[in-house]
């Protein structure tokens, strides 16, 4: 790596103590652009890089509810705005008993670079909290968005930061979030949150977005070989919203997805997963994946084995979490034979992963170009509040193809002008980059 680089890595790692997930994300990030610092001198001087790598505004808050029991609870809550040089600040809220100020960062860094590359105008950031909703009542869940957004709604607003989900924030929790913040500030401001129902201010395909536009993005990538998703056997891991889009719309282009998983487990469906079913197990009755297994009968069962890497594919989108699919996984992907792995989730691959499949001769789409149609839907969302409008779903879908294609496009022509052709690591992290950078210089020292 360039000294230069290297030297902010240190100073991000001395300054940022314990959050690896942000150091990964960080030094995957600067091991791309070597080039782009070779051939732009001026984004070192003005110290674009480590001014990127320190949020403009951490915000980290207590959260304190009480359960049915009538006991007291206490969560941390977090916002991140990490830069907002295109646009307000723009990203999902988590909330899993994993978050911590490491993960908030890592996915608020990744996101400067992902809605950079959706062309549309929108700057970085990301929430959450350590609250863990699973087994939690409805009325649970309702207490604890309203105390989160007690204290959220003075840091957000539609011209300052727009949050919407991310893993265990969906459609039910944006509700009750939207609900308080229209309660604390009597506005009814549809462009704070996106992700709404449709009834009240949400778009067409919000829902289906990630999965969706991560499919689009493979379908891009297999095109470009002369290839289609047409009769090609699926894995996908996880089980929620992005996993749930990806595998309906591989299903639509023709695929089989045979397997997908949640934090219990796996399950093979060798007759491909049956999607009215998973949408009753896992998003209608909030339940395990072997549920699945026992109301499907003979063609499904529980993976026994490793994890669901060892199903044997040609194409694999993980869609689940962070550092889920490790070099041995990629090893036992490559003997399998896949070709194409595609991240539906945020940084799953781990970096020996992604290495591994380098060696491999197996095509890698990164995240933050790969899942970029979940935040894209969302900018459209934004704009549909903007101009009190709602589009079709055929014309918002359109929309979303385009932008998939547009960044894969970009991703390639990037990646050949600087010297790592077909690489879409490098393309997505340079063509990302280089826009904010811009943006940054032209907006002075601040
Ligand atoms: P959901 O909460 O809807 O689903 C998450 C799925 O992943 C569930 O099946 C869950 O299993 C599984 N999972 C979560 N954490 C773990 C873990 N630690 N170990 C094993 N399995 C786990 O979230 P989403 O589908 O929205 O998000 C999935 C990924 O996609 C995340 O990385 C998110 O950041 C990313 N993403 C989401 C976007 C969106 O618009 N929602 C946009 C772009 C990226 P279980 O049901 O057992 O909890
Ligand atoms: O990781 C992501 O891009 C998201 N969770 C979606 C963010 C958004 O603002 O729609």
């Amino acid at each position: 790596m360039d000294e230069q680089l290297h030297e902010t890595y240190d100073e991000v790692l001395a300054r940022n103590p314990g959050e690896t997930e942000f150091h990964q994300a960080v030094l995957e990030v600067l091991d791309s652009l070597g080039p782009v610092v070779a051939k732009h001198p001026e984004y070192t001087d003005r110290a674009i890089i480590r001014r990127m790598c320190e949020p403009e505004r951490q915000i980290i808050f207590r959260v304190p509810w009480v359960d049915d029991d009538g006991n007291v609870e206490i969560n941390r809550g977090f916002r991140v705005e990490f830069n907002s040089a295109l646009g307000p600040f723009k990203g999902g809220l988590r909330f899993h008993p994993s978050v911590y100020l490491g993960i908030v960062k890592f996915l608020g860094f990744e996101q400067i670079f992902k809605n950079s590359l959706t062309g549309l105008p929108i700057g970085g950031g990301k929430g959450g909290s350590d609250f863990d909703p699973k087994g939690r009542s409805d009325a649970e869940i309702m207490r604890f968005c309203q105390a989160f957004m007690t204290e959220l709604y003075r840091h957000i607003g539609e011209y300052t930061d727009v949050p919407a989900g991310d893993i265990g924030v969906g459609g039910r929790e944006l509700g009750y979030l939207f609900g308080q913040y229209k309660r604390i500030t009597n506005r009814y401001e549809s462009g704070v949150l996106t992700g709404k129902g449709l009834s009240w201010g949400g778009s067409q395909v919000r829902t289906e977005a990630t999965g969706y536009g991560t499919v689009f993005f493979t379908e891009e990538i297999l095109r470009a070989r002369g290839e289609s998703l047409d009769g090609r056997t699926v894995v996908v891991s996880g089980s929620g919203n992005v996993a749930i889009y990806a595998i309906e719309k591989v299903h639509e282009l023709g695929g089989k997805v045979i397997a997908c998983s949640d934090s219990s487990g796996y399950i093979v469906d060798e007759k491909g997963i049956d999607l009215e079913l998973l949408k009753q197990v896992k998003l209608e009755r909030r339940g395990r994946i072997t549920d699945y297994v026992e109301t499907r009968g003979a063609s499904a069962q529980m993976g026994t084995r490793g994890s669901v890497w060892d199903v044997k594919c040609d194409i694999a989108l993980p869609c689940a979490t962070q550092n889920e699919l490790n070099g041995s996984d990629a090893k036992t992907l490559a003997s399998n034979g896949c070709s194409v792995v595609s991240e539906g989730a945020n940084m799953p691959c781990t970096p020996d992963a992604i290495r591994t499949l380098a060696d491999a001769g197996i095509t890698f789409a990164p995240g933050k170009a790969a899942n970029a149609g979940g935040v894209a839907t969302s900018a459209l969302e934004m704009q549909q509040n903007a101009s009190r409008d709602s589009w079709t779903f055929q014309h918002t879908e359109e929309r979303l193809a385009e932008i998939m294609s547009h960044i894969h496009q970009r991703c390639l022509e990037t990646a050949d002008e600087y010297g790592s052709p077909g690489n879409y690591v490098a393309g997505a992290n340079i063509s990302g980059f280089i826009q904010v950078a811009d943006a940054m210089l032209a907006q002075g020292v601040i």
